[in-house]
């Protein structure tokens, strides 16, 4: 008999009466090895994880996710380095999650992030052009809708 894979349908796995937000490890939190650590905090704070993938995502698909900020100066930097390497895009579930994330995640800048966060935490500046803060997390209920779309087309 030979192996065969099987994908998992989160359509079947998501519980419409409940918000989702989508949340990417970035490729600093995937090289530096805190994908876990992340997902810890996540898993935690009590919100629970539909949909979850390792992968490169590509610039078309990184224009469209960052599509509001087209035109900003850190726009192709921001790219280049969000598709510099894996990874890992999860449908995070929960009562309030898309705020209740933002929360957790803290302010953009992770040289001035709260302690406690996991920017305010585990990240830093580096010698970097960009800004490099580990975790993207939805602004909006709204926005989590399009960017869940975006990367899990799957589901739809
Ligand atoms: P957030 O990721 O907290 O929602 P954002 O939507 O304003 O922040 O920006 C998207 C990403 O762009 C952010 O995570 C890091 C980068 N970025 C934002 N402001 C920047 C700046 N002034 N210089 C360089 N990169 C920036
Ligand atoms: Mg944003």
């Amino acid at each position: 008999m030979s192996a065969k894979s099987v994908l998992l349908e989160p359509q079947h796995l998501l519980d419409p009466t409940l918000e989702h937000t989508l949340i990417v490890v970035k490729p600093d939190g995937y090289a530096r090895g805190l994908t876990g650590e992340i997902l810890r905090r996540i898993e935690a704070k009590g919100y629970t994880m539909k949909g979850l993938k390792l992968m490169v995502a590509s610039h078309e698909l990184l224009a469209e996710h960052y599509r509001d900020h087209e035109g900003k100066p850190f726009f192709a930097g921001l790219l280049d380095f969000m598709s510099s390497g894996p990874v890992v895009a999860i449908i995070v579930e929960g009562q309030r999650v898309v705020e209740g994330m933002r929360a957790l995640m803290g302010a953009t800048d992770p040289t001035t992030a709260a302690a406690g966060t996991i920017r305010g935490d585990l990240g830093r500046a580096w010698n970097t052009p960009h800004m490099e803060n580990l975790v993207h997390g939805s602004d909006s209920v709204d926005s989590a809708k399009r960017e869940i779309a975006l990367w899990f087309p799957e589901i739809y």
